[in-house]
């Protein structure tokens, strides 16, 4: 499955109500107004973070939204702000919003942070409205209503390892055989027409995502294209290439050997150095 874009709803919490309330109390006539105000609705944050290598989460789960302020209470109480929301993205995440395509922000760096969906303000209680001519307000706010939005997100990186190769070279079998992911694998050039993830385990808990990508053609960097449809952007999966990358080289079609048929039995799995990482 290709994990390089999801779309998710925000929604900030609401503000909290002010409060409407007076002072009571035994010899003390007159107390005036105490109500506090609401507490601030939380707003939904992403931060870029060098712990996840896919959007997979946001397939699962589209939809976010922050708690909501607390009402303010009487005695100048102040009802408690509300929770942020802090959804955790690839380092390379590229936000955008969902109607019109506006970028909104390249999240690049480890902890580079967006504050997408704010939360309401909490609403004045009304002791904040007591004038020298009021002393006695009946007056206060209601707690506004948070953001809502929706987003795109793109993932420029990937993958640590690209196997980059030309058409019918075996790459989406490497794949299929080195990870769970299944792709498409067919005796004939472009199989494969947009990139495919697979996460490789290694060693004890060691893992890293690979990228099977569409077979490269001749002058693809240029523009080239295919009948089929791919080519100009041909390649254009492989971009911001991080010093760890590797590309397996699948070889070309002149150089492969007669097709593999399946009654010749399972390949054999690639040595372990070619799957890591360091
Ligand atoms: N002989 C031989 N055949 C192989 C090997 N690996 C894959 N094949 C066969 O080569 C054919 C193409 O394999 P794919 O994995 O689809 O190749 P690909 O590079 O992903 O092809 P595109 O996605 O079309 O670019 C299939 O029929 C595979 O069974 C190999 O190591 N040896
Ligand atoms: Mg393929």
């Amino acid at each position: 499955m290709l994990m390089d874009t999801a779309t998710i709803v925000l929604r900030g919490g609401n503000g909290g109500n002010g409060c409407l309330s007076f002072r009571r109390e035994k010899f003390v006539p007159r107390g005036g107004p105490n109500g506090g105000d609401g507490g601030n609705g939380g707003s939904n944050i992403l931060e870029a973070c060098e712990g996840r290598c896919t959007l997979l989460d946001f397939h699962y789960r589209r939809h976010y939204k922050a708690e909501s302020g607390k009402h303010g209470g009487g005695s100048n109480k102040k009802g408690r702000d509300g929770e942020d929301v802090l959804l955790k993205v690839p380092v390379g995440t590229f936000v955008r919003e969902h109607e019109s395509g506006e970028i909104l922000a390249d999240l690049d760096e480890p902890g580079a942070r967006l504050v997408v969906a704010r939360g309401g303000r909490g609403g004045r209680g009304n002791a904040r409205f007591a004038t020298s001519t009021d002393q006695a307000p009946r007056r206060f706010d209601e707690g506004g209503g948070g953001e809502e939005r929706t987003i795109d997100l793109e993932l420029k990186l990937l993958a640590d390892v690209g196997i980059v190769g030309a058409p019918n070279a075996g790459k989406s079998t490497l794949l299929s055989k080195v990870s769970a992911a299944r792709p498409k694998i067919g005796n004939f050039p472009f199989t494969t027409l947009s990139p495919v993830l697979g996460l490789v385990r290694y060693g004890t808990g060691g893992s890293f995502v690979m990228a099977d990508l569409p077979g490269l053609i001749e002058g693809a960097h240029e523009g080239a294209s295919h009948p089929l449809g791919r080519g100009g952007r041909a390649g254009g999966e492989v971009r911001d290439p991080h010093p760890r990358d590797h590309a397996v080289r699948s070889g070309s079609l002149r150089e492969a050997p007669a097709r593999r048929s399946e009654q010749d039995g399972p390949l054999r799995r690639p040595r372990e150095r070619c799957a890591g990482s360091s």
